[in-house]
């Protein structure tokens, strides 16, 4: 048949691969291993098409590395705990667990139907307890060697919901759900001791050469090194103020010291100063995130204190609370030089305080500073007594020198990142293993009670932790003294379960997380793909895990992952009616050249192609598309449309396009001819086109650069259809047919049997360039009658410039351009072109 029919050979293969166990990766093999991974999906319902481009990717990878003789593990799981379970829960009734097993079901045969590679036999689902009972354990072990600890601390409490929520979603000072203003209140939270690893997760960055620039960039910033200097202010109520600088050079352009609503001194303050509590109460209302802060209005409390400048005794600045001075940060104060710090500054005109210039560009240095743009450049400084005349470096040490001599400060540095909250108020989590002894304290669930599993019969009826009022299940026994006590009833953030898994998929004993030697054999990660939304927190943390355990003594691994890519997104237009809601592309027709709502005729506005959300209601839902088309033609077009770094806006053009190619294929495989006449070698022009295919496309995959081998393909393709029926021909289509096989395996497959392939094309070797025959030995030059091209002309490389002259003035094209006019110049560039002046 002619005709190559997915329907038929998609579940055919699939099966084929599944009951062969032909991605079942071996441990013990001794090929050399490689570790794919993707990052693994939240089982919201469906796959969607970021899924099945990253998987696409990852797959092919895969499926390449196989070929080309690697032992690849390949694994898929779920990162089954969170909110939208509970969300579901209290939306419609439905168990989290029942929702999310049903969910994962679906995408389970969704993946299965587009072919993936995946070693299912390692599948796991964060939320069964074979998985969070090993990250119980892990947790105890991160406790006994001093990571884990607990402190009050104060949260965003939603009153209504009766929750704590991440600074993301609180909005407006409101919770994102309920819409209730947010209290801050102090609960005793679980904290794991991420800080104690801050400098080496920042070293660590220097050999990831293997990840994006922007991803390591945004983990240094998050982990937010400072250097600088501690100094003490003495105000003249007696009270030390200390403030943390990381310029300490501007010393001398000081104008103000401000502090954080919190911070002891303003509490203090506050007791008796109503104004001051009321102005305090407002700064904790409005929001904490940085960009928050970045965008507010500067805004202060001149708290009533003078403050003596370290460096001169008779010169005294104000003291103010601000709201611009974070109490979570350095020492929760500050202070100002207005010239040279665009928040300051902003405080200062608005408060009338000095501006003095103390660094200076070599243009300005006159102490007065005009204007509201804070002058942060290089420079030297001016205005500074002993600093005068010194570089922004050497007047920093210098400073620094001067504190720590006359004991008034001292060199530190400071780190934006915060150690890391654990505990989530939520039922769909990890228990923290804990139980709260009357005598002990919080103790640790001993080994041989692990997992502590969540209950089943829980109720969403009210707001707030279903484990807190369950009537049964928090009660126990104190592991020491056998009295009563009280489980812990706070589960892990969802971000611990995805801190381990990749660990887990390489080794999976029944008694312990996972075995040492069985992870060094497939750790770090050879290539991670997945989502630039997850370049902080994800793989920080699974960076930070891995850290511990191998502190711990359970690992024996530095990075988890060699190699990251983040992949693009799936994009599509979007459609707009009159009132601003949206439309879903089925519920539009293009109307000649304007679009129309199907339903009620009415004019649709086209907006901007965008990443495909539900919000928006821009999706496709691939499941239609690979019941239409097959699983290749949608691998293909994930491949062929965009380099994988950037989106890939969605097209039913680009997806007949993937369906033409598949087919062509599929075409192509027929031209083999057993009895095809000639001498193998014969057909240089083609095996030339073959062989810089299979170097190129060997060179592309091996990058990444999909798009890149997509192309080459289509050229192999177009000469393969242009040659003679020969050897070489027969070769080149079973070079072509290896080639498709990591991104359109079921034609891959059926086209190899219709080859005679033996076995499997999944277990066939990956084809070998000869780049002897690769060279080019001609090239195509230009051939230009006074600058116009005119023709194109096929030569030897290396020609000589007469013969190339003579060649290029013969061409019928060009003669018939020149019309009898008298040649007076003739320019050439050997192997490139020829201009003919008349
Ligand atoms: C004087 C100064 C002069 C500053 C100048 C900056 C520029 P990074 O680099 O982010 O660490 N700062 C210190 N603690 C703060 C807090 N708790 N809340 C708000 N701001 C705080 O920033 C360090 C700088 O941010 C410090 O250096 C301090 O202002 C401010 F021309 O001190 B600087």
């Amino acid at each position: 048949d002619k005709r190559f029919n997915p329907l038929a050979a998609d579940g055919k293969w699939q099966q084929l691969w599944e009951e062969q166990k032909t991605f079942q990766a071996d441990s013990s093999s001794d090929k050399p291993k490689r570790y794919i991974l993707e990052m693994f999906p939240y089982p919201s319902g469906r796959i969607h098409m970021g899924h099945v481009r990253n998987y696409t990717m990852g797959d092919v990878l895969a499926r390449f590395e196989r070929m080309r003789g690697h032992e690849v593990l390949h694994p898929m799981g779920w990162d089954a705990f969170g909110m939208p379970a509970e969300n579901a829960a209290m939306e419609k009734g439905v168990h989290p667990g029942g929702w999310t097993r049903q969910n994962i079901a679906t995408m389970r045969d969704q993946l299965k139907r587009l072919g993936f590679a995946f070693d299912w036999s390692r599948e796991l689902a964060t939320c069964e307890p074979d998985y969070y009972g090993h990250e119980q354990a892990l947790f105890l072990d991160m406790m006994e060697a001093g990571l884990v600890y607990r402190k009050e601390s104060a949260v965003n409490w939603d009153p209504v919901d009766m929750t704590v929520l991440a600074n993301e979603q609180v909005i407006d000072g409101r919770g994102w759900r309920s819409g209730a203003l947010v209290e801050k209140r102090n609960l005793n939270q679980w904290f794991l001791k991420i800080t104690d690893f801050a400098e080496d997760l920042l070293a660590g960055l220097d050999d990831l050469k293997d990840w994006p620039e922007k991803v390591r960039t945004m983990q240094e910033n998050w982990i937010g090194k400072s250097q600088g200097l501690t100094f003490d202010f003495k105000a003249d109520n007696g009270e030390v103020i200390t403030v943390f600088s990381t310029r300490p050079d501007t010393i001398y352009g000081a104008s103000f010291v401000a502090v954080a609503a919190d911070h002891p001194l303003a509490l203090k303050l506050a007791e008796d100063n109503a104004a001051l509590a009321e102005f305090a109460e407002e700064c904790r209302r409005t929001g904490t995130a940085a960009a928050e802060i970045e965008t507010q209005e500067k805004r202060g409390f001149d708290a009533g204190l003078k403050a003596t400048h370290p460096l001169d005794p008779s010169w005294e600045l104000p003291v103010y609370v601000a709201n611009f001075v974070l109490m979570g940060y350095g020492t929760g104060a500050v202070f100002g030089v207005p010239a040279h710090d665009q928040r300051d500054l902003d405080f200062a005109r608005k408060y009338d305080l000095p501006v003095k210039r103390v660094v200076s560009d070599g243009e300005e240095t006159a102490p007065e500073f005009a204007g509201d743009e804070a002058y942060s450049g290089p420079g030297s400084i001016v205005n500074s007594d002993f600093l005068n005349g010194l570089s922004i470096e050497d007047a920093q040490k210098a400073v620094i020198n001067r504190a720590e001599s006359e004991g008034w400060g001292k060199g530190s540095t400071v780190w934006r990142l915060r150690d890391w909250g654990v505990s989530r108020q939520r039922y769909w989590g990890t228990p923290i293993p804990i139980i709260h002894s009357p005598d002990h304290g919080p103790v640790p669930v001993p080994r041989d009670q692990l997992p502590v599993t969540l209950p089943e019969d829980i109720d969403f009826d009210t707001p707030g932790n279903p484990l807190e009022r369950h009537p049964t299940w928090k009660h126990t026994t104190c592991p020491i003294s056998g009295k009563p006590a009280l489980r812990e009833t706070d589960t892990l953030d969802t971000f611990a379960d995805s801190s381990w898994y990749f660990l887990r998929f390489a080794s999976q004993p029944d008694d312990k997380p996972f075995d040492k030697e069985e992870i060094a054999k497939w750790l770090p990660v050879a290539q991670y793909i997945g989502g630039v939304e997850h370049a902080i927190l994800h793989l920080l943390y699974a960076r930070f895990w891995t850290r511990a355990l191998k502190h711990i003594g359970l690992l024996d691994v530095d990075e988890p992952f060699a190699s990251l890519f983040t992949q693009g997104m799936v994009t599509h237009e979007t459609y707009q009616m009159g009132d601003g809601s949206w439309l879903s592309p089925d519920e539009v027709r293009k109307d000649g050249s304007d679009w129309a709502h199907i339903e009620s005729g009415e004019p649709v506005e086209v907006g901007r192609v965008v990443k495909m959300s539900k919000s928006k209601k821009n999706v496709i839902d691939p499941e239609p598309i690979v019941d239409q088309y097959g699983a290749d033609a949608v691998r293909w077009f994930m491949l062929s449309d965009s380099p994988p770094e950037r989106d890939l806006p969605w097209s039913e053009a680009g997806i007949e396009g993937s369906w033409r190619f598949v087919q062509r294929v599929w075409r192509i495989a027929h031209m083999a001819d057993a009895g095809a006449p000639g001498e193998a070698g014969a057909d240089k022009a083609l095996l030339r086109v073959l062989h810089q295919t299979i170097s190129g496309v060997t060179e592309d995959i091996g990058q990444l650069g999909f798009n890149k081998a997509v192309a080459k393909l289509y050229t192999l393709a177009a000469a393969i259809e242009k040659a003679q029926p020969s050897p070489d021909r027969n070769e080149a289509i079973r070079s072509l047919v290896l080639m498709v096989g990591p991104m359109t395996p079921h034609l891959a497959e059926e086209a190899w049997a219709l080859l005679g392939g033996e076995g499997l094309i999944a277990n066939a070797a990956w084809p070998v360039a000869n780049m002897a025959l690769a060279v080019d030995d001609e090239v195509t030059i230009a051939v230009q009658v006074k600058g116009k091209l005119r023709d194109t002309i096929t030569v030897a490389k290396g020609l000589p410039k007469d013969e190339m002259e003579a060649l290029a003035l013969a061409s019928e094209k060009v003669q018939r351009s020149i019309d009898g006019a008298e040649v007076r110049k003739v320019i050439v560039v050997p192997d490139r072109l020829v201009n003919i002046v008349v």
